[in-house]
């Protein structure tokens, strides 16, 4: 049988045409789409899918080039317990893991792909993570038969042409991705096809070849490859590898009044206000924040020993549910055009919906499942994990230099998390080792509400509990190595925040969104040596009155539980990290158990 191929196959790698060659055989799709990553390309792409269910366009007066995608309810978002690392020796992918026998995995992973493509397309998606051409940019292939993840991986990374060109005939880091739905002759498509059995679907990494096999969902990192998958799991092993990082990180710009420029990168779980704080309104008078990536920050050292970071993104995948003109004026401004929306409420006027948008809903709607929604009926209208892809380009405060080849120079890391109650509104490490150690023991509180259960922690260190592709305590070790790679001053300060402190009524202490500018006005402070701080048994905190509160009401009692030490919280804090810190065994660095037993003893003394 003589197969179709369409689109840019206009390779001379012989590598990449055997991977492709042999994957054709194993998963027998019924054409090859090479893709070139145009505009025209994409246009077609959607087009198809609105014409067979999969995509809605939007109404283009209201939001010109925009879709709506519904998932299939059993496939909404990362599935982390069906994530696997699969090194060669258990203790490197580690207690924080999942891991598989290598070997294993693989002849399963071969089983469920054998013909797990039939009667669709193949597509061949060659992409860059970071600009192309730059020296930190890494080139991944991703096999697909979804066109749904085409045209989100045409917005969230370099795709297509250009980066088969440049790849020319060097490496590339296979990523292979089926939805698990193969058709057999006259079998109508489903809108979303995946295999709804939650465990049978497979997000597998080999990080020692390294490659990606993706198996059963379609949805967001799950799908993507560029993301969760190659520029933090597999990235992380090659950075420790290659003595750069790879982080669940954010990266912003801060202009000060007098026109200094400060960059900031922050690592917050998912769904703690990542995309919100990198694109943040400024509520002082004469600061701006220009973005530069909402998600993944790649961090080498520079030829001046600073670190440099670069976006490896080029576009968001946010969540939908509570952006707004209030949140997030300008992630609204960037989703008016060119976007895809998954799981969002569908609108009469054919625009979108979600709950905390800012508007009321209109008397009757579609929900996320297609089915009619009236307001009061007792379900979201939109999933909680809905998500927007948008262009970066599109975002009204990108930075100029958010494509620089090498990066721009990090003044300040900042690490945070959903915490009600102990952590303070902000607090500046004492050394580097410290830093680490605030990042190590970083988590975020949920609330058990059926149970009336006060908040569960879970501790996500770095907030790369589900993004880190080794062992936990080795990546602990390389964040501490980065002191013995470059000149200690040159290393960012370390500051840990926390937006979500609650009162003993549940009430938010601190406004958040612009007002977090303020927070961001001591940290340039600091740096410049003008901040004045108060050295207290868990880190410096903002001296009285040195935080900017002109122009906000701020009820005095609110602001001294945001700024106080809460001692009995931070003892209960040191005994739950250090059971999180067992876990780790001899990985742990010895420079983070120290940390802790010197924070053991100087609350002691407190
Ligand atoms: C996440 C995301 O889940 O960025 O962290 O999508
Ligand atoms: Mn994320």
């Amino acid at each position: 049988m003589t197969m179709t191929i369409t689109g840019y196959s206009n390779t001379t790698n012989q590598a990449l045409k055997a991977w492709v060659e042999e994957v054709t055989r194993m998963c027998q799709p019924a054409r090859v789409h090479w893709c070139d990553g145009s505009r025209a390309e994409h246009d077609r792409l959607c087009e198809e899918m609105v014409s067979h269910g999969a995509f809605t366009r939007l109404n283009p007066q209201l939001r010109p080039g925009c879709f709506l995608a519904r998932s299939h309810a059993s496939d909404v978002a990362r599935v982390e317990d069906r994530t696997f690392i699969c090194s060669k020796r258990p203790e490197d992918a580690g207690a924080t893991n999942n891991w598989a026998d290598p070997d294993e995995m693989r002849a399963r992973l071969k089983g469920l792909f054998q013909g797990s493509m039939r009667g669709r397309t193949l597509y061949v998606i060659p992409f860059s993570m970071g600009p192309l051409g730059s020296p930190v940019a890494k080139i991944g292939i991703e096999i697909t038969d979804s066109p749904y993840v085409v045209v989100n991986m045409g917005i969230m990374t370099r795709m297509g042409k250009p980066v088969l060109d440049a790849l020319d005939s060097g490496s590339f880091i296979p990523c292979l991705h089926s939805v698990g739905a193969p058709l057999e002759p006259g079998q109508p498509d489903d809108y979303w096809p995946c295999e709804p059995d939650k465990d049978k679907k497979y997000i597998v990494h080999f990080p020692e070849e390294p490659s990606i096999w993706s198996y059963g969902s379609g949805y967001g990192g799950n799908a993507l490859l560029g993301k969760k998958c190659l520029a933090l799991r597999i990235a992380s092993v090659l950075a420790r590898r290659e003595g750069w990082m790879a982080e669940h990180m954010l990266i912003l710009a801060l202009t000060s009044p007098k026109g200094k420029k400060y960059y900031i990168a922050a690592a917050f779980p998912s769904a703690c206000g990542k995309t919100n704080l990198a694109m943040m309104q400024p509520t002082l008078p004469g600061w701006t924040v220009r973005c530069l990536g909402d998600d993944i920050a790649w961090i080498r050292i520079g030829a001046d020993g600073h670190l440099y970071a670069v976006n490896p993104e080029y576009g968001f995948f946010g969540v939908a549910p509570g952006t707004s003109d209030k949140s997030n004026p300008h992630a609204m401004a960037t989703i008016t055009r060119n976007s895809i929306f998954t799981n969002v409420a569908l609108t009469p006027e054919g625009d979108v919906w979600w709950e905390d948008i800012g508007k009321p809903p209109p008397p009757q709607m579609i929900d996320w499942e297609g089915n009619e929604w009236t307001p009061g009926c007792g379900r979201p209208a939109a999933h909680p994990n809905a998500r927007f892809t948008a262009p970066a380009a599109q975002c009204p405060v990108i930075d100029p230099d958010w494509e620089k080849p090498e990066g721009v120079p990090i003044s300040a890391f900042l690490f945070g998390g959903r915490r009600p109650s102990t952590i303070p509104l902000v607090n500046e490490a004492f050394s580097w080792e410290h830093g680490v150690f605030l990042g190590s023991a970083a988590g975020s509180e949920t609330t058990s509400a059926a149970l009336g259960k006060a908040g569960v922690l879970r501790r996500d260190p770095f907030a790369m509990l589900p993004f880190c592709g080794y062992q936990m305590g080795d990546y602990f070790a390389h964040w501490i190595s980065m002191a013995q790679r470059t000149d200690r001053s040159k290393l960012p300060r370390i500051f840990f925040v926390n937006w979500f402190r609650k009162n003993k009524d549940g009430k938010w202490l601190w406004p958040g969104y612009g007002e977090n500018s303020r927070v961001l006005k001591w940290i340039c402070e600091r740096i410049d040596g003008s901040g004045r701080a108060t050295a207290t048994p868990i880190g410096n905190l903002p001296a009285p009155d040195a935080l900017d509160l002109s122009g906000m009401s701020m009820n005095p009692e609110d602001l001294r539980q945001l700024l106080a030490v809460d001692v009995p919280g931070w003892k209960n804090e040191v005994e739950d990290i250090d059971r999180n810190y067992a876990k780790l065994n001899h990985h742990l660095p010895p420079a983070l158990k120290q940390q802790l037993d010197d924070l053991r003893r100087r609350l002691e003394s407190a």
